[in-house]
């Protein structure tokens, strides 16, 4: 029995000890260190989450995850090429090895994992599908819309839930699918839409920046979707899925743990084990994902953590103005929840 005993935690102890040995290096990883900077897919144009500055620089919680993931692999979040993808051509884009990560409000579906060959790292933005209507409609519910015409987006999730809620609702409406979002919005603003149908932190994000004065449109309060979205990675390359997972759960575990893009220089002396694995200061844990052991302290060093990020872009001081909701952690009553860094 003793013997029992001691031959099962060895076999224990060993398989502790492979943490100590460097991941392989996959073939994405492999082809982003040749090229010296990570290509990541991004929208071209929703304040919050992805959009050009007046200096012509991505902003946003989608583009905060692509300089975190390059500072994750080089130490440094400039090492990032932007590439802008459309709600058509994203999914390609990534398939064909243009892109390495798709960082772009995507929402994580059945279809999209299988047929598509798409690994979902994680959710970084959970959301749900919403209507804008102009306030002079007088519309305080969707189920005013009866009858309506309807702006969306074609290739999105946004045009399979609109027409699903009509149909199950009983209700008829004419969509109108126009795929450049300048365009989406123009037709909405000019009339040719009672409303338009669209992930609703996109909408906030629209009525915030582009529709003015923005009173005068109102989001309507049914959510009829479920819209996790977060980064995608393609099918057949483990350590790039792992990678891109953890740098995600990575920026939660450290708003969890309380390290911030100001205290994670001081933090590197906590005395507390988690903080300790998580800024590699106890080692193991970049290795076994083919990274440097300070793979999360840059990453935090580059773009905070998780809270910091969201509140920069979305949150209520931002324009978009946005409470942190499902989005906060799960110790506040969010969906937000790190994976055990160990
Ligand atoms: N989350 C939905 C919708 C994502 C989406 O593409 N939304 C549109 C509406 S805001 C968008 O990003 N448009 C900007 C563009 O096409 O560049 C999905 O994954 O299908």
């Amino acid at each position: 029995m003793t013997r029992k005993i001691v031959v099962a935690c060895s076999i224990v102890f060993a398989s502790l000890l492979t943490l100590g040995t460097a991941a392989e290096a996959g073939p994405t990883l492999d082809t982003v260190r040749a090229r010296g900077v990570v290509v990541c897919g991004v929208n071209q144009g929703v304040a919050g989450f992805s959009a050009p500055d007046s200096r012509g620089e991505y902003r946003g919680l989608d583009a905060d995850f692509c300089r975190a993931l390059a500072a994750a692999l080089f130490g440094d979040p400039s090492r990032v090429r932007f590439a802008v993808t459309s709600t058509q051509n994203r999914f390609t884009m990534l398939q064909s090895g243009e892109i390495d990560v798709l960082a772009r409000n995507a929402t994580q579906t059945l279809q999209r994992d299988t047929a598509l060959g798409l690994n979902m790292a994680g959710v970084n933005f959970y959301d749900g599908q919403g209507f804008l209507v102009r306030r002079s409609s007088g519309l305080t519910s969707a189920r005013g819309l009866d009858g309506a015409t309807i702006c969306t987006q074609p290739g999105t999730t946004s045009e399979l839930n609109v027409a699903d809620y009509f149909r199950a609702n009983n209700m008829r409406m004419t969509p109108v699918l126009i795929e450049r979002p300048d365009e989406f919005v123009a037709a909405y603003v000019a009339g040719r839409c009672d409303a338009m149908t669209q992930d609703a932190s996109q909408l906030a994000s629209y009525r915030a920046t582009a529709l003015r004065p923005s009173n005068d449109h109102v989001l309507l309060p049914e959510r009829i979707s479920k819209e996790p979205l977060g980064p995608m990675v393609r099918h057949g390359d483990d350590q790039w899925f792992d990678i891109v997972k953890w740098v995600l759960t990575g920026m939660i575990e450290a708003e969890e743990l309380g390290i911030t893009q100001a205290n994670a220089e001081e933090k590197l002396r906590d005395p507390n084990p988690a903080v300790r694995r998580a800024l590699g200061v106890t080692p193991g844990f970049g290795r076994a994902l083919g990274l440097d052991e300070r793979w999360l302290y840059n990453v935090i060093r580059a773009v905070g953590n998780y809270g910091e990020s969201f509140e920069r872009h979305l949150g209520s001081d931002s324009p978009v103005g946005l409470p942190r909701g499902m989005n906060d952690l799960w110790t506040r009553g969010g969906l937000m929840y790190a994976l055990p860094l160990r």
